[in-house]
């Protein structure tokens, strides 16, 4: 049994105008089955909304959700403010953030340079950004060792 010795807190939301909500909602579940305190903004997420909600819950985590093909326009200087509020939160964006077929290594170069510390596709499992949250925030996991909590 994996024990955490003290919840880490991921604030969620879906960015923009974006209404697609059940990858959220699947990402939701998945991080509290895993032991993570989860705030879920849920869609059409302004900015200040994930700033205010990280300041108020002390997020170590921002997981933002972009389906709609618009996540760029959305994202630029989402950083500027994050950095404004003082918010040293771990930054991940994932969804479908490419209007049609564009190659990910170019989408996940243009995420990294918005500030995003990692960029995932629509394909992602769940479990796949929990296990990059787990090296991220310093939670070494194992099937007997407790939790440890470094940071
Ligand atoms: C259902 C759906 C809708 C529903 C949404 C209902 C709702 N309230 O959720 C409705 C009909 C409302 C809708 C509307 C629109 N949609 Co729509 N929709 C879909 C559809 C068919 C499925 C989305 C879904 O629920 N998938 C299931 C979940 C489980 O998967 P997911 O959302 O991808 O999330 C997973 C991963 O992406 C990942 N993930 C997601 N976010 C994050 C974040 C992080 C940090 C991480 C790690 C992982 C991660 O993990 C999730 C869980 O596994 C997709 C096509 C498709 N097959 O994906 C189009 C799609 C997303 N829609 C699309 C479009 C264009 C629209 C509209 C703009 C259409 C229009 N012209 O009106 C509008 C936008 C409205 C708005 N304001 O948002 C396009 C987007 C194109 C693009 N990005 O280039 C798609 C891809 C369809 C297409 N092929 O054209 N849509």
């Amino acid at each position: 049994m994996v024990l955490h010795t003290m919840s880490q807190t991921v604030v969620l939301g879906v960015i923009g105008s974006d209404a697609h909500v059940v990858g959220i909602t699947i990402l939701e579940q998945a991080l509290s089955a895993a032991g993570f305190d989860v705030v879920n903004l849920g869609v059409q997420t302004s900015q200040e909304d994930f700033a205010e909600a990280a300041v108020a819950h002390s997020a170590e985590a921002v997981l933002v959700s972009s389906l709609y093909g618009h996540a760029e326009q959305d994202c630029q200087g989402f950083h500027d403010v994050l950095d404004d509020a003082d918010i040293d939160a771990v930054t991940y964006i994932g969804g479908n953030l490419a209007v049609g077929q564009d190659d990910f290594e170019q989408t996940r170069e243009t995420f990294e340079e918005l500030g995003f510390d990692r960029v995932f596709d629509s394909e992602t499992d769940p479990e796949e950004a929990i296990a990059a949250l787990e090296r991220d925030l310093h939670l070494t996991t194992s099937e007997s060792d407790q939790v440890t909590v470094t940071s």
